[in-house]
């Protein structure tokens, strides 16, 4: 007897693993076994790579080595002791759709198409638990295909670079989780990483600039040699060739991904103005590749010889790219740009392409083929669908991943908003006041991964994982049968199979959180993660928490000098091997530090433009942030440096700490700077000033600052007393400065008596 699975039971044995949901599950009887005997059976010779990939990540992620044959549609019977995972076609499966039919005897995966096939081999390697060698697989027969055709991720390799070895990863990654197109972001005010062989300084003079932020050491050496560089200054950089680029296009063909390329125009061309000057429309000297952030102001020149220059541009990124869309940026530019739009979209759809572009495309006269990628909300998307045009959705903040996944210590540097897995999951890609016709103009859903302040790859790989998987699904299931709680069920065991092939995925839903106040015994601890998933355990003895550990089940009171470890734990997990489904927390604590709050835990007074940025001093030789001192990561308004210990009992006095660090003043923001408080300092590099319940009036005290020497990241200051009053107070922490480059920020406070 098999049952077809009710909404949201599909978070148990069935779809243990499967992320994302398919849109049919229903469960059968008995298992199928499946280890080195299994032989893997290909039908039509259309699944053979789709079988070596399947090949491929058994042995990689279970060390389970298949063999592969061709056979005939009937073979499993033949060969009955041979359990066979068989690869058919069928005509009438949708464009992605497939069939995977799980019974003791066999596996079979069907579809019309590669690309189904491909999406069943996923499936089913997804269906076995985490773990190495052979596994069982329960019975089942599953039925899917993608609600929308446009399951995308944008990789920013402009602001920084990543290599081809690395980029191919993240395709590689994208495809395990049925997301099917990658849109590469090449070209920025900041580099420009594409060979384009009729201009070749474009990226002998465009892919290289000083560095923004230390270099990071992660990013491996790009193949060509930067040009001599004036011999003091440091470059940061790196382009692809056109050979790299087509074998990282053909990797994405045989996951079946489609690389959409992006060249950015008329605004975000500084890099290509810098290579070559007569591509510009500012008098003045010729700009440097930008190692600033922000809207730039260097635009393309509308004039006859840029848009012939432009021709030859794309005529290069056509002929690399198959891609049948190719996306021409268009976003955050002062002026009327109708004409570039125009003349680009004109000249696309001579060669057969079709233009995407960024929101601000969407104005009178757009070619009705151009596809709009909504981004300032979801407006344009409405727009759009209402205008006749395709659309894609990818909306400021929820679907950018340089926003930070949690408020934990363990996030890198980005942008401060919180853009949880669950706030990514809750996106509704539904438009309710859209005609169905209007509707059939959503092609999806897309998540964009800036890199500003995203320098290595592993941190590309944390930003974007599992937040992605969260975009999978969005896309992927119909959105009646989404349901957050078993999607957190599903992602659990996912983590721990991204461990067993190498990828460093954030553990920030699941990861521990402790906040620690001054108790009677020294200290009162309470616990908890984001997702309140699994049950939490702790040890105080020096070791990591097992799943046998103590359970945590309420406020802990510690002394004060606790060395307290703490991680999540899939619930119910007995078994004391159980793997934690998150990092181990490592707090020890200290008298001392019990009165300290790093800049992250302390309140932002405003929400300008909210940053978590590293000091810029080459110091530090730890580019991963895992051996060596660590780079302190600084919480900062750039609008308004700005910082508020709460409710500090200031009935005895007390005596304040900081540590203080200084960060380059590197971002365009136009005339938006002139709100930025600076020249109100007394001494020639500033102060810190505290004031008492509130950020303006007189300060209670002020410490003067020296500049930091050029190999420190921050400098510690001399304690300053704060004198005895009644009650607690709320203590406002700011600078005074006499210009807007270098700004201080404040690492931590520390406050005790
Ligand atoms: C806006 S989104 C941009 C990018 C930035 C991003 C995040 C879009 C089309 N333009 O240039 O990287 O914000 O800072």
């Amino acid at each position: 007897m098999s049952l077809v699975l009710a909404l949201f039971g599909a978070g148990n044995a069935f779809a243990a693993g499967v992320v994302p949901l398919p849109a049919e599950v229903t469960a059968g009887d008995g298992a199928f076994h499946i280890d080195a005997k299994t032989q893997v059976c290909v039908t039509d010779p259309m699944a053979t790579e789709t079988a070596h990939y399947l090949v491929d990540l058994l042995a990689r992620s279970r060390n389970l080595k298949l063999g592969i044959r061709r056979c005939t549609a009937g073979t499993h019977a033949i060969l009955p002791e041979a359990r066979t995972i068989t690869f058919s076609t069928a005509p009438g499966f949708e464009a992605e759709g497939y069939r995977l039919e799980v019974t003791p005897q066999r596996v079979a995966i069907t579809a019309t198409t590669g690309a189904g096939l491909f999406y069943g081999a996923v499936t089913l390697w997804q269906l076995l638990p985490a773990g190495a060698g052979q596994a069982e697989v329960s019975s089942q027969v599953i039925r899917d295909a993608p609600v929308y055709r446009w399951r995308g991720l944008m990789l920013d390799s402009a602001r920084h670079f990543q290599s081809v070895e690395f980029v191919k990863s993240m395709i590689d990654w994208m495809a395990l989780h049925k997301l099917n197109v990658f849109h590469w972001h090449l070209t920025d005010d900041q580099g420009w990483r594409l060979e384009i062989r009729k201009y070749p300084r474009l990226t002998s003079v465009g892919a290289w600039r000083t560095p923004a932020t230390p270099a990071p050491a992660a990013v491996a050496a790009p193949a060509v040699a930067a040009p001599a560089a004036g011999k003091h200054l440091p470059r940061y950089g790196g382009f692809y060739t056109q050979r790299q680029v087509r074998d990282v296009v053909a990797f994405a063909a045989s996951r079946h991904v489609q690389v959409v390329p992006e060249i950015d125009l008329p605004g975000h061309a500084q890099a290509a103005i810098a290579a070559y000057p007569w591509l510009g429309s500012a008098d003045g000297p010729p700009p440097p590749v930008s190692a600033r952030w922000g809207v730039h102001t260097y635009l393309f020149n509308p004039q006859p010889a840029t848009l012939a220059f432009l021709k030859d541009v794309f005529t290069e990124v056509m002929d690399l790219f198959p891609s049948h869309e190719i996306h021409i940026g268009g976003d955050e530019v002062g002026k009327d740009q109708t004409y570039f739009t125009q003349e680009m979209s004109r000249f696309l759809t001579l060669h057969g392409r079709r233009l995407v572009g960024w929101d601000e495309i969407l104005r009178p006269g757009l070619a009705h083929d151009a596809i709009v990628m909504s981004w300032r909300g979801t407006t344009g998307a409405h727009a759009a669908a209402l205008a006749g045009n395709d659309t894609v959705l990818s909306p400021w903040p929820t679907l950018y991943f340089d926003n930070q996944q949690s408020k934990l210590l363990i996030e890198p540097p980005g942008r401060m908003k919180v853009i949880s897995l669950e706030d990514v999951y809750a996106f509704d890609l539904r438009d309710e006041s859209l005609t169905p016709a209007q509707r059939s103009h959503v092609l999806g859903v897309q998540a964009n991964i800036w890199t500003e302040h995203i320098r290595t790859e592993e941190r590309v790989e944390w930003m974007t994982f599992p937040r992605a998987a969260a975009i999978a699904e969005i896309g992927w299931t119909a959105p009646e049968r989404r349901h957050w709680p078993d999607f957190v069920q599903r992602v659990a065991p996912t983590l721990a199979k991204y461990r067993s092939l190498g990828l460093h995925a954030a553990d920030s839903a699941f990861a521990v959180d402790a906040s620690v106040t001054p108790g009677p015994d020294g200290a009162v601890v309470t616990l908890s993660n984001q997702t309140g998933f699994g049950e939490i355990r702790y040890s105080t003895d020096g070791h990591d928490p097992t799943a046998s550990s103590a359970k945590y089940s309420g406020a802990l009171s510690l002394p004060a000098n606790a060395d307290l470890r703490a991680a999540t734990f899939p619930e119910g997990a007995a078994a004391p091997l159980a793997a934690p489904v998150s990092d181990v927390l490592h707090r020890r604590l200290s008298p001392a530090t019990l009165g300290r709050r790093g800049s992250r835990e302390l309140d932002l007074c405003s929400d300008g433009i909210s940053l978590l940025l590293e000091p810029s001093a080459a110091g530090a030789p730890a580019a991963h942030g895992r051996a060596g001192t660590p780079r302190p990561i600084f919480a900062i308004d750039i609008m308004n440096p700005c910082w508020i210990y709460r409710g500090v009992d200031l009935t005895r006095g007390a005596k304040l700490a900081a540590a203080v660090g200084e960060l380059p003043f590197n971002f365009e923001i136009g005339a938006d700077a002139q709100k930025i408080r600076v020249g109100d300092s007394r001494t020639p590099a500033g102060e810190l000033e505290i004031r008492l319940d509130g950020c303006d009036g007189a300060p209670t005290a002020t410490a003067p600052l020296t500049p930091l020497a050029a190999d420190a990241m921050e400098a510690q200051l001399p304690p300053i007393d704060l004198a005895p009053r009644p009650g607690r107070h709320d203590i406002c922490l700011r600078f005074a400065r006499p210009r807007l480059d270098p700004m201080w920020a404040l690492d931590w406070v520390e406050i005790g008596q």
